[in-house]
């Protein structure tokens, strides 16, 4: 078959067909129907030339270019192609060769459609938005966490000594940052048995559930010799880099089932997913983490010091909260059923302080974690006060009442305004 077989614009995707939608920029002087019907080719079962005795059943397996609107294209693939829970062969067709391919100038896969025999094929979210809010207690407000700052540098005790402020000061969560693993001066099984110690003397001050969230990121054996070791002392939750760690060290982690909420972190995420014209977009990331099966994901905000617009950051917390996600022309989304695959809880951080919560929250929604760094571990009286604020903001939000009436009253928030100020 040549490139220009695989377009067929007539062809209606069946239900069990993986839909992709492409971003296709063609090299200088090849055709759009060249260079897509190349991307469906080399991502199926063609290569750059006809192969002379292959036999004709074959070509029933390539995938087949339907739509292609502007830039914009779809490509169906029969399901036959994919191997059933195997990620990395599925991003080995969709996401592989095609990137590097001469006919193309820029390619950057925007999402994908899973047909149901292969979503089942992967476990989803052990515990989702109910789940967590279940072990927490908290039925409907955002959750509030923040991750231990300075992000390296402190020991064990330290370390849990800060966790401990930020619990009785009002957070639900504490994090390990993604660069945190185990250091000589602070390693991972001291500062989980320490960190722990916290929690539990933080429950019982409070009465309140507490999650510590130590980062398992490391080479896969280690990585679950890790988790399990956090299972052992009394853990609930651990996080991963997923980026970094790869897809089958995810999937490995989660198919584990060790009963640990996962928490999933994006460190690197950027390399891929800035270049609006060649990549992947974070939304196919957190898609493909929603189905392997993170509980929690770093989505990014519209506010902080990470890079991200609004829209997409929107579409992705879509994405990954609903069962039913609707196509969408603009933002290129592609109509998804989720089946039995529960909803993630998106993670809104990233240079955020207290003043940004009432934005955060109208632009999203309460069903979200929002995690603060400096914005607690920064206020000028330090972290006990400034995990006080950040619960303050969230009840003045909670209650509608505007973040610097509700200062009035509230010493630490008003210091927290003071030196941040309030975001419209
Ligand atoms: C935030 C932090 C996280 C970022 C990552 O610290 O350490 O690594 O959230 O970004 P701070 P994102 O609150 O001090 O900025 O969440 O966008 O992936
Ligand atoms: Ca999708």
């Amino acid at each position: 078959m040549k490139y220009t077989d695989y377009v067929d614009l007539n062809y209606r995707p069946a239900k069990s067909d993986l839909v992709c939608e492409f971003y296709v920029e063609p090299a200088k002087g090849v055709s759009m129907k060249k260079a897509t019907g190349a991307v469906a080719s080399e991502s199926s079962i063609g290569t750059w030339t006809t192969i002379t005795k292959a036999p004709p059943r074959i070509n029933k397996l390539g995938a087949r270019v339907f739509l292609i609107k502007g830039n914009y294209v779809k490509i169906a693939y029969p399901f036959e192609l994919f191997e059933l829970g195997n990620m990395p062969q599925i991003l080995s067709s969709i996401a592989g060769n095609i990137f590097g391919m001469k006919d193309i100038a820029n390619l950057r896969l925007e999402d994908i459609k899973w047909p149901y025999q292969l979503m089942k094929s992967f476990e989803g979210p052990k515990y989702g938005i109910k789940g967590i809010r279940k072990i927490l207690k908290i039925p409907k407000r955002p959750l509030i966490g923040t991750i231990v700052k300075p992000k390296v540098g402190l020991n064990s005790k330290e370390h849990a000594k800060v966790a401990y402020e930020s619990w009785i000061g009002g957070l639900d969560l504490v994090k390990m940052d993604e660069n945190l693993t185990s250091l000589k001066f602070n390693k991972f099984g001291k500062n989980v048995r320490e960190s722990l110690k916290m929690r539990r003397k933080a429950e019982k001050e409070t009465g309140e559930k507490k999650i510590y969230v130590p980062n398992v990121t490391a080479e896969t054996t280690e990585m679950l010799r890790r988790a399990r070791l956090v299972k052992k002392e009394g853990g609930r939750c651990v996080m991963i880099d997923i980026i970094t760690v790869g897809w089958s060290a995810l999937q490995t982690l989660r198919n584990e089932n060790l009963n640990l909420i996962l928490h999933g972190h994006r460190a690197g995420h950027a390399m891929m997913t800035r270049n609006p014209k060649h990549g992947i977009s974070m939304l196919v990331i957190a898609d493909i983490a929603r189905l392997i099966g993170i509980d929690q994901l770093h989505i990014g905000t519209i506010v902080g010091k990470m890079a991200g617009e609004r829209q997409e950051v929107t579409h992705i917390s879509e994405e990954i909260e609903k069962k039913f996600v609707k196509e969408r022309p603009v933002g290129h989304t592609l109509a998804e059923s989720w089946g039995n695959i529960k909803p993630v809880f998106v993670i809104c951080s990233g240079g955020i302080h207290p003043g940004h919560i009432p934005r955060i929250v109208k632009f999203l929604g309460k069903d979200i974690i929002l995690q603060f760094g400096g914005g607690c571990h920064g206020h000028p009286n330090g972290t006990f006060s400034g995990a006080k604020a950040i619960n303050q903001a969230l009840c003045a939000t909670m209650q509608n009442i505007p973040l610097k009436k509700c200062a009035k009253t509230h010493p630490e928030l008003k210091m927290a305004i003071d030196k941040w100020g309030v975001v419209k």
